[in-house]
This record gives structure tokens, sequence and C-alpha cells, in this order.
């Protein structure tokens, strides 16, 4: 039997599309506790279960948000949390109008004889435990890679281990029944120029390609979440928007397949105004394209919220209007009709 008959091709392909739907991108909420404690820390909110909770329930119960999200990446722990009103938080999305997610990945390792390297892990049990996801509600997942620029990195060894590791992980996935995202992060950190962040991009994503046609991963049923090809943070020339928009879509041109229906960028460390103006460069400056340019940001999407709310429910109505707002803008910068006035509209 052909691999394709094998799997609901149709399925796949269906949620994928609802996932980039015009005007529509995704919130990843899918940090691990020692990422969310991090970000926690900076805002002085106490790093615990009830916290993580409450923070997760405010940004999900935002008004209108399902106007502006189509889904929503969420961490195991918060897939099986409810809110206050009793509802498991993936059905609070349901509700919303927005599709529940999970990363499934089990966050990175040194690569072994790679010093300043990174493995993804979290293969071993993986089809049960996507088993058990697709029962509680989650109808797409995500993996991230990383991939580090410096002297002498990335090696072979980190750019291939990881490629085939995302096009298993895919593989998996697609067997179960759900949308893959499959995130290649090349890192924004480190003084490398725009140029050598385009060429390691490219290596990194042709071959994970590769991977995935290996892997027989169908194509039209998965997202892809890239890095935006952009200046290191510490670079001393900082691309503007219209260059970073150009050497983004351009490498995109050259190494994504037509097939895949949508492309969801990451904001990777990015302010949340940086993030919003590139994607909306894109999309201003690129018209036809084969897939849609989307988001699935993190940072970008939360920071705000996060540090208004600063753990106090007497907050939340105000970082409720600060999210919706962002991901309003985002939702504008998919269509390329984002600009810094309605930035302003916030602020009046
Ligand atoms: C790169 O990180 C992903 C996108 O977030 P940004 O928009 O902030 O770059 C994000 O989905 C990330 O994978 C999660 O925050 C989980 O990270 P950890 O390291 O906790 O698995």
């Amino acid at each position: 039997m052909d691999v394709q008959e094998s799997i609901d091709t149709q399925r796949l392909e269906s949620t994928a599309k609802e996932l980039v739907v015009e005007g529509k991108g995704i919130l990843a909420a899918d940090e691990s506790f020692g990422t969310i404690g991090k970000r926690f820390e900076a805002v002085g909110i106490e790093a615990n279960e009830e916290n993580r909770r409450a923070y997760r329930e405010m940004l999900f119960t935002t008004s209108e948000i399902g106007e502006y999200l189509s889904g929503v990446i969420l961490f195991d722990e918060t897939i099986r949390q409810k809110a206050s009103d009793g509802r498991l938080l993936p059905q609070v999305l349901e509700d919303q109008g927005i599709v529940p997610g999970i990363k499934v990945d089990r966050s990175t390792v040194d690569l072994p004889l790679s010093p300043g390297e990174k493995y993804t892990q979290g293969l071993d049990g993986l089809g049960d435990r996507l088993e058990e996801y697709r029962e509680m509600g989650a109808r797409f997942t995500k993996w991230r890679a990383v991939i580090t620029i410096g002297d002498g990195i990335p090696t072979r060894a980190c750019v291939e281990s990881n490629a085939r590791a995302l096009a298993l992980y895919a593989a998996f996935c697609q067997n179960a029944g759900l949308v893959p995202i499959v995130e290649p992060e090349v890192l924004i950190d480190g003084d490398h120029s725009i140029e050598r962040c385009d060429e390691v991009t490219e290596w990194t994503l042709r071959t994970t390609f590769d991977a995935l046609r290996e892997h027989k991963v169908h194509l039209k049923g998965m997202l892809l979440k890239p890095n935006m090809v952009i200046s290191g943070k510490e670079a001393p020339h900082q691309s503007g928007f219209e260059e970073v928009a150009r050497y983004t879509v351009e490498n995109l041109l050259r190494s994504v397949p037509a097939a895949v229906p949508g492309i969801v960028f990451l904001s990777g460390g990015q302010t949340d105004v940086q993030a919003s103006a590139n994607l909306n460069a894109m999309n201003q400056l690129y018209t036809d394209l084969p897939w849609e340019l989307s988001f699935s940001y993190a940072r970008a999407l939360q920071e705000g919220p996060m540090k208004t709310w600063g753990g106090d429910a007497a907050n939340a109505e105000e970082a409720q209007r600060i999210f919706r707002h962002r991901a309003r803008m985002n939702s504008a910068a998919r269509s390329g009709s984002y600009s810094e006035d309605m930035e302003n509209e916030q602020a009046a």
C-alpha cells in the first residue's frame, strides 16, 4: 500500500490549512518549566503551577482572540489544566474557535563531542504520547531543533542529526493523524552577519526537507516554523525590515517546497514590534508566494501581557487588552496592512 494511503492526508491538509487561514496565526504558549520560570522571574512572578495555570487561562480567555489566532501550542502540563470555571484549557481554546496543539519534544541536550551545539530529544515513546495527546484534543504538534552559529559551528553532525530527528518526529505525528510543525531554529545569538544567517538557514532548511522527503512526510500536511534571516543580535550592522524581508523570502523560495501550505515564523528574540514589522514587510513585498506567511510567536506575543499581568488577577483585564492588541497587529502583518499608526492607536 502506498504510504500516503495509510494516513488520512485530507484531514492533515485541512488542519494545516486551518492553521494558516487568512488573518490568523499561532500563539506559542509551550514554554517548558525552565523557560517559563526564567520569563516569570524576569518580571517578578513566582514560578509555580498555579501561576502558570492562571497566566495561561488569562491569555486564552481574552475576548475576540479567536479572530486573530488559529491555534495555540500548549505544554504537557497546560493541556491537563483547567480554567477557573472547570473547563479544560484545550476546551477553552476550542470554545474560542482556536485549534489546540502540543509541543512534543523533550527539550535540548548538549550534542555529545560537539561543543556549543544542541540536539533535541524526545523520540522514545513518542508514538504512545501522541495517542494520548490526540485523545486530549490536540490536532497539531511542534518540535524545535536548535542550530547555533559560532566559531566553526554549526557542524554537519549537528545540522544532519537534528534534521533527521525532525523528520522522524513529523512521520510519527502524521501516522497518528496530527499535523507536525517542524521548527529548525537558527539562533539570533552572536555577532554574525545577515549573510552568514542566510547561508546557515539555507543549509538547515535544505537538509531538513531532504530528511522529510526520505521519511515520506506528506508535505501538504505539515507546517514549517523557521527563524527569519536576520543579523546576529550583537552584529555591528543591524538589517532593516525590508532587508530582512527580502533575505528571508528569497531564502525560503530556494529552500522550501511549494507543497508546504504555510510558514509560521518564530520571533526568536526580536522585539514585539520588530517581529510584526518584519512579517508585514514580507507580505507587503511579496504578494504571490506558494505558501502562506504567518506567525507562531511566543515572546513577541507575550512579553507585554506577561509583564502587565505580573501574577496579579487585578491586572488581567489590562493584560488581555495588550495581548489582544499584539495579536491584532500580527494579524494585520499577515496581509501587509500593519502600520506604525496602528501601534499608536493603542497608546491613544
Ligand atoms: C523559539 O521558540 C519558539 C518560539 O518562541 P519565540 O517566538 O519566543 O522565539 C517557542 O515555541 C519555544 O519552542 C517554546 O517557547 C518552548 O521552548 P522550550 O525551550 O521551553 O522548549
